[in-house]
């Protein structure tokens, strides 16, 4: 048992995945994987928070979205502060704008951002704080196409074992091809990554009005029609004045990839609380990129997974002519350049 473990009587109770590499042990609660310190925060909220009922949660997997739509968020429910005067986005990294409820409420359920009701979390639906569904809050979710998902996975895995390489890593981190078995397998961060999806789908089927589901790739497609749905949604939509001006198009190029990586902050920053540099949060931005990393093989296995997974569900992550577009432009056949 890992010294100073918070709860150690539920937690040591719990099937354990020992992570080799880079991040904490895996434990499986209430069916999902959670690295360690992100189960404690988790069971210390499940205990202890109390939503408002003007709180807005923008939940998410990882690496499916998070940091554009926390981007997204903050500048329109902001627009009125910040649009004359410097946007903190030009100084801050996105996740620092307002709190992430793992990793920053853990020791104080009560913190908020002073006059902005966004938190954020990857919390599987099933496992959220009861009060978020009682005070019916709204909530936003994006989810992403497997294969990009896991592929963008795998590389801050890579980017987490540079950081962590030292006498304390537990070495050899898994392979490639081993992460992709336990990724299938749902035993990935906050996975299975189909349930995680699914629950957030099938709440947006039951409660259209308090939960709003987003793809990665429409998100991409059609910019100006998602950030007027998502003011819309959070209750602040744009005046006609504003879409004269063009509020909506500035949001939008305040939070594009192109604009977010290319700023200092994201540039050379590092993200203390979560340990990595801030540039691990802007890795490529596109759709398709899986092809740059896995084989046929690899790609028949997620595809398989996924199929089986959502089978009788309704669900689906989009057509693969929309997931082909961006990485087709950027691969000349089906190279893989592996770390
Ligand atoms: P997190 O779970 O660590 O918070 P998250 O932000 O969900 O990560 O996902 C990161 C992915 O979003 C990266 O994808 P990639 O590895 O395939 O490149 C990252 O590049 C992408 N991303 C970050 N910001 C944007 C943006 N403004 N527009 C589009 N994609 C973005």
């Amino acid at each position: 048992m890992e010294t100073n473990m918070r709860y150690p009587e539920i937690i040591s109770a719990l099937p354990k995945r020992e992570r080799r590499g880079p991040s904490s042990d895996f434990y499986e609660y209430q069916g999902f994987w959670f690295p360690l310190v992100y189960l404690e925060a988790t069971i210390t909220l499940q205990e202890h928070f109390k939503a408002n009922p003007e709180d807005i949660f923008l939940c998410t997997c990882v690496k499916t979205g998070t940091t554009w739509l926390k981007a997204l968020a903050f500048s329109i429910l902001t627009r009125d502060r910040f649009m004359q005067s410097p946007n903190p986005l030009l100084n801050t990294v996105p996740h620092e704008c307002f709190p992430h409820m793992e990793v920053d409420l853990g020791d104080d359920p009560s913190y908020r951002t002073p006059q902005l009701p966004l938190l954020a979390t990857h919390i599987p639906y099933t496992s959220l704080p009861k009060s978020i569904l009682e005070s019916g809050c709204k909530i936003i979710y994006i989810c992403r196409e497997p294969k990009d998902t896991f592929t963008s996975y795998w590389h801050m895995l890579q980017t987490l074992k540079h950081l962590s390489a030292g006498p304390d890593a537990r070495e050899p981190a898994p392979s490639l091809e081993e992460e992709l078995e336990l990724f299938c397998q749902g035993k990935s961060g906050f996975g299975p990554y189909w349930d995680h999806v699914l629950g957030f789908w099938r709440a947006s089927i039951e409660r259209p009005e308090t939960v709003l589901f987003l793809k990665y790739e429409e998100l991409k497609k059609d910019e100006l029609f998602y950030v007027k749905k998502l003011a819309e949604f959070m209750g602040k939509p744009f005046s006609q004045e504003e879409e004269i001006e063009g509020v909506p198009e500035k949001i939008i190029g305040m939070c594009s990839f192109r604009n977010l990586s290319n700023l200092e902050v994201n540039k050379s920053g590092f993200f203390q609380k979560a340990r990595v540099y801030n540039n691990s949060f802007f890795r490529k931005g596109v759709v398709g990129d899986w092809k740059n990393l896995l084989t046929e093989d690899m790609k028949v296995m997620i595809d398989y997974t996924t199929e089986q997974k959502l089978q009788f569900s309704g669900f689906t992550f989009g057509s693969s002519s929309e997931q082909e577009t961006e990485g087709k432009s950027m691969v000349q056949g089906l190279g893989r350049d592996r770390d």
